[in-house]
């Protein structure tokens, strides 16, 4: 990540945690919103965060980041990464769970929530699904309602340091309630869609749904 971004992104997580102090939201943080059994079925939890890709670990700095909102939407948009920040910015935390078997309780994200893009780009009444496309042609694909949940981000920060490169830098897609598999590392392109287009997981015998609470995890 450029250093010339990082006094930006600074002054906007300071805001955002201000924000968040009044709101009382760091008091009650999103514990109660979790199910009573922390751990999904089938997961045990692990205190490192594994790295799990297809291979190809793309290098894009933020200089040459652009993300593409297209499909249906009222307003297609291309923003650079400086376009990007000056998107309210959105904290939250929340489990990760990978369909490998793993989770990971407690992450810390920053970045700007889907809600707010969905603000901008204004997805029309017919849209249903959103596919995501990376930069090491990695695709996903989920429902849009799935996609605009208060939780889902796309992450520029992890426990308040820029995403590495291994973990999906400088931006990847969060989708906590899914199964990890489902948020997009190094995402490129956002589109919104009336069809729904299995990706490469899901077109190699993944779930196309990868709800971890009734273990989605293969389908049948
Ligand atoms: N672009 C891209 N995103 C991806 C993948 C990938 O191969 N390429 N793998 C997915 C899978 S299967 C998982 S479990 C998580 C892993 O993210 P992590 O390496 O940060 O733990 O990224 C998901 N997003
Ligand atoms: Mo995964």
């Amino acid at each position: 990540m450029a250093d010339d971004f990082s006094g930006k992104i600074k002054e906007k997580l300071i805001k955002a945690k201000q924000q968040w102090a009044e709101n009382g939201r760091l008091l009650t943080g999103r514990t109660d919103s979790l199910h009573e059994n922390r751990l999904p079925p089938g997961q045990r939890e692990v205190k490192d965060w594994p790295v799990l890709d297809i291979g190809i670990t793309p290098h894009v700095s933020a200089t040459d980041f652009r993300l593409i909102i297209d499909g249906e939407v009222e307003n297609p948009i291309t923003l650079d990464f400086e376009q990007l920040l000056d998107l309210p910015a959105f904290m939250t935390k929340s489990d990760i769970h990978c369909v490998t078997s793993w989770s990971r309780y407690e992450n810390h994200w920053q970045g700007i929530s889907a809600l707010s893009l969905a603000e901008l780009v204004k997805p029309m009444a017919d849209a249903r699904y959103v596919l995501f496309t990376a930069h090491d042609g990695y695709t996903t694909n989920v429902r849009i309602e799935q996609f605009l949940d208060e939780d889902v981000l796309l992450a520029h920060h992890w426990e308040d340091v820029p995403i590495t490169e291994e973990h999906g830098g400088p931006v990847r897609v969060v989708i906590p309630k899914l199964y990890f598999w489902k948020s997009a590392k190094w995402v490129r392109q956002i589109t919104f869609s009336k069809t729904d287009k299995p990706g490469f997981w899901e077109v190699r015998g993944y779930h196309n749904n990868a709800d971890p609470w009734t273990e989605e995890r293969y389908s049948e």
